[in-house]
C-alpha cells in the first residue's frame, strides 16, 4: 500500500491520477486492502458468454454535435480509463471485461409519476439510439475523443415523469465485490454516485451512452449504460449505472464528498479555473503527444451556457 501511495507523489503532474493522490493520502491511515489477484483475461470469453451485451442496433450520427479532432483510437478510449471501482489505476480493462453485464436492470424511482425497473435491452429497445462524437476532458489534464451510440437522458427523464418538486437526479454506479478490487477500498465512498440537476438532464447534451465505436461499450468504458455530461469534468460521468434516483436535494456525490475542496457538484470545464493543485488551461490530448487549450464549457457553451446563467453565487468550475 505505502509503495502504491508514494507512487501518486513521485511522478510528474502530467502523469498522475490527482485524484488518487487525495485517497492515497488517506490510505496511508486506513487499513491497507489487498487488490484481488488478477486472473487471466481470454479475449473473446466473454463475448461468448450469456452475461455479455448482445449487438446494438444501428444508430446514425448525430452532426449537431462536431468534435474539431479526430477520434482517439478504440484501443485507447477503451484502456486507458479511470474506474476506481476496479482500483486507481489507468489499466483497468481487463479486470473490468470480467463484470456480468446481462442480466441488468436499472431502477429508476424517486419523486417520479412512474418509477420503473428497467432490463436494459428493454431500455435500449425504447430509446432512440444515435452516434455522438464527443470531446471528453478529465479533470486531470488529458482529453480524447469518443463516437458513442446512446440517447438523451431527457428522453428517459420523460418517461418516468419527474414531480415538479424534483430538482436533482443521482446516478448510481454497480458494486460488484466479486469482480471490482477496489471496493476493498473502504475509505471511498461506495457505491459511486453522481448527480445533476433535472434541467441539466434536459439539456439534449446530456447522453446516456450504451456503446461506443459501433459496439456496446466495453466494462472498462462503463457498460452496459453510463451517463455523460461533456461540458464537465469526466468525473461527472459516472459508468455502468444501475438506479437512478430522482430527488429535491442536492445528491452526494463521489469526488465531490472525498474532496470538496478540490471537487465540486457542478464541476463545468473551465481553462481559467486552475485546480488547487495543477493548472486546467491546458490538456493533452490521448494518442496524439498534443497539448492543446481548454475550452470554457469543454467547448460545448452554445448548448449548455444557460443552464448557469442566474447562478453566479454557486460554485460552478470544479
Ligand atoms: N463509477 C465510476 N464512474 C466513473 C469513474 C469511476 O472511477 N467510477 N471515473 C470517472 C472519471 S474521473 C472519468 S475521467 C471518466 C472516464 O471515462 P472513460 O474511462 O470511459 O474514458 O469516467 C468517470 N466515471
Ligand atoms: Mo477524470
Amino acid at each position: 500500500m505505502l509503495i502504491r501511495s508514494r507512487r501518486g507523489f513521485e511522478i510528474p503532474e502530467s502523469q498522475v491520477t490527482p485524484e488518487a493522490l487525495v485517497l492515497n493520502r488517506r490510505a496511508l491511515v486506513g487499513a491497507g486492502a489487498a487488490l484481488l489477484p488478477s486472473v487471466a483475461f481470454a479475449p473473446g470469453a466473454l463475448a461468448q458468454s450469456a452475461t455479455a451485451s448482445p449487438p446494438l442496433p444501428a444508430a446514425q450520427r448525430n452532426p449537431r454535435y462536431v468534435a474539431g479532432r479526430d477520434i482517439t483510437s478504440e484501443r485507447e478510449a477503451t484502456t486507458y480509463n479511470n474506474f476506481y471501482e476496479f482500483g486507481s489505476s489507468k489499466g483497468i480493462a481487463r479486470d473490468a471485461a470480467r463484470m456480468p453485464l446481462r442480466p441488468w436492470t436499472i431502477k429508476v424511482e424517486g419523486m417520479v409519476g412512474k418509477p420503473r425497473e428497467f432490463a436494459i435491452d428493454e431500455l435500449i429497445g425504447l430509446m432512440p439510439l444515435e452516434e455522438r462524437v464527443l470531446r471528453l476532458r478529465c479533470v486531470e489534464g488529458w482529453s480524447m475523443v469518443v463516437p458513442w451510440t446512446g440517447f438523451p437522458l431527457a428522453e428517459l427523464v420523460k418517461l418516468v415523469e419527474p414531480a415538479s418538486s424534483a430538482r436533482f437526479i443521482a446516478f448510481q454506479t454497480a458494486a460488484i465485490p466479486s469482480v471490482m478490487p477496489g471496493l476493498r477500498q473502504t475509505w471511498y465512498p461506495w457505491p459511486h454516485t453522481e448527480g445533476c440537476t433535472v434541467a441539466e438532464a434536459m439539456n439534449d447534451m446530456s447522453f446516456l451512452a450504451v456503446g461506443n465505436y459501433g459496439k456496446p461499450l466495453q466494462g472498462s468504458n462503463g457498460a452496459p449504460i453510463r451517463v455523460l455530461f461533456p461540458w464537465k469534468y469526466g468525473f461527472k460521468s459516472g459508468k455502468s449505472i444501475v438506479r437512478i434516483t430522482f430527488t429535491d436535494r442536492q445528491p452526494a456525490t463521489y469526488w465531490n464528498t472525498i474532496q470538496p475542496s478540490e471537487y465540486g457538484f457542478w464541476a463545468n470545464v473551465n481553462p481559467q479555473v486552475a485546480h488547487p493543485r495543477w493548472s486546467q488551461a491546458t490538456e493533452r490530448v490521448l494518442g496524439t503527444g498534443e497539448r492543446v487549450p481548454t475550452q470554457l464549457f469543454n467547448g460545448y457553451g452554445e448548448f449548455v451556457a444557460d443552464l448557469y446563467t442566474n447562478m453566479q453565487r454557486e460554485r460552478l468550475w470544479a
